[in-house]
């Protein structure tokens, strides 16, 4: 590492809180719980062992413990196709805007927007994604409808006319956030894209549990039980939601959806793959504590900070492994495994150190064997990979220079390995 290099690290971690650890030799040794091992002493030695008996004990005790539980789909979803521009983009796509509905009273809704490219051979392979400030975020497109729910402040200063005014997206937020899902380069080349507001499932705020999916889930109105799903399970039985509809879209291949996220939207889209076996693909970017990154190794984010900064995130059980990771029932290479065989890319960035890409690299590497078990192949690299040298394959890892957040040279390297790893014709 020359000095520069040595230099620019030092002052990213001087950024992060006092006693984070952010060294590697600092990292206490620990024993990670065993994935093909079931809780009764049991090998897990067939795919039928592990669709049968383990795969259903590790989505129990990550619910349990974690993520909390969420209810079962609602048998009053529907959905209303309220918008359809079939000469979007110039007439590079097709647009719609749908409304599903949770009730039957439509106590609640979530607006979904879609693209579908023009001119591909077969129904295209769809990537789904969250937003935080609307669809009209992710997409400089006059014709999609300006969200009008509660959205999060910006972080940083604005250039130019503010997007967001008193927790309203204004006209000026068109586009802002298209790095975070590129949907004219995803439709130059070839996919489906979908989107809808996290806030539309559960705004991201304190009384979160009385709004959004809450309201009408969780009767009371009041907080949920002790296991009863955060908000990270409400955006992943949200985009299982979306998928509900996305999977009876003509337009579509059922097939090739892919859950995406980055940073808690990753620790989502992990979720929602475990959930829901629809989902073809799961690309989580970055999403460290609580998504790809290992607990025991303590390095950056903790369970102590995340579940002390966002106390609504994981069910309340969660709150009780702050500082006592070896006492977890898992880890988080058991989160990743659930997604197995299908395709999934774990992605890191080099100065993002609170999302502890060595542990989110691990992670990957302890899910092998899921993937092996299931015939298919483990992560095809055993040490952390030079950064953008990205290890392909159906279990994919790479490690971007820069620190945290999504950009075009990841979004190709997640293209590619769509393309290579989804089921082809
Ligand atoms: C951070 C949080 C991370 C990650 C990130 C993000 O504040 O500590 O776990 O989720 O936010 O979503 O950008």
């Amino acid at each position: 590492m020359d000095a520069d290099r040595r230099a620019a690290l030092e002052r990213i971690k001087a950024a992060y809180p006092a006693g984070t650890l952010l060294d590697e030799a600092a990292v206490p040794d620990y024993t990670l719980p065993e994935l093909l091992v079931c809780a009764d002493g049991t090998p897990v030695v067939s795919a039928a062992d592990w669709f049968a008996r383990r795969r259903p004990e590790l989505l129990d005790l990550l619910a349990r413990d974690m993520f909390g539980r969420s209810p079962e789909p609602p048998a009053a979803l529907h959905w209303e196709l309220r918008a359809l521009d079939a000469d979007a983009l110039g007439g590079r796509a097709t647009r719609k805007e749908v409304r599903l509905y949770l009730t039957q009273q439509d106590q609640h809704h979530i607006d979904l927007l879609l693209y579908v490219p023009h001119g591909t051979s077969r129904p295209p392979a769809t990537w789904v994604g969250l937003n935080y400030w609307g669809n009209q975020s992710v997409v400089a497109d006059p014709g999609v409808s300006l969200y009008d729910g509660w959205v999060r402040g910006m972080f940083r200063p604005e250039q130019g006319a503010p997007s967001v005014v008193e927790n309203r997206a204004t006209e000026a937020s068109r586009g802002r956030h298209a790095q975070s899902l590129p949907v004219e380069r995803l439709l130059e080349r070839g996919f489906a894209v979908a989107t809808a507001c996290c806030s539309d499932i559960a705004p991201d705020r304190e009384d979160v549990f009385a709004q959004g999916v809450f309201a009408p889930f969780v009767p009371e109105g009041g907080t949920p039980p002790e296991d009863g799903w955060g908000v990270l399970a409400a955006w992943a039985w949200g985009m299982c939601r979306m998928l509900d509809y996305l999977v009876t879209d003509p337009d579509l291949d059922p097939h090739r959806v892919i859950a995406h996220g980055t940073s808690r939207l990753g620790k989502a889209a992990l979720w929602a793959a475990a959930l829901d076996q629809r989902w073809g693909a799961v690309s989580p970017n970055e999403s460290g504590c609580g998504g790809a990154a290992l607990s025991r190794r303590r390095f950056g984010e903790t369970v102590g900070r995340i579940t002390a900064t966002f106390p609504t995130w994981f069910c309340r059980r969660f709150q009780a492994y702050s500082g006592r990771e070896d006492a977890l029932p898992f880890d988080q290479h058991m989160l990743i495994a659930l997604a197995a065989p299908r395709p999934c890319y774990i992605a890191s960035a080099e100065d993002d150190l609170w999302s502890d890409p060595r542990g989110e690299f691990l992670g990957a590497l302890h899910a092998s064997p899921a993937w092996r078990l299931l015939g298919g192949e483990g992560l095809a690299a055993s040490e952390m990979p030079a950064v953008h040298a990205p290890i392909s394959g159906a279990l994919a890892y790479h490690l971007r220079s820069g620190g945290h957040g999504v950009n075009a040279w990841d979004w190709e390297h997640f293209m590619d390995w769509a393309e290579a790893s989804l089921p082809g014709e």
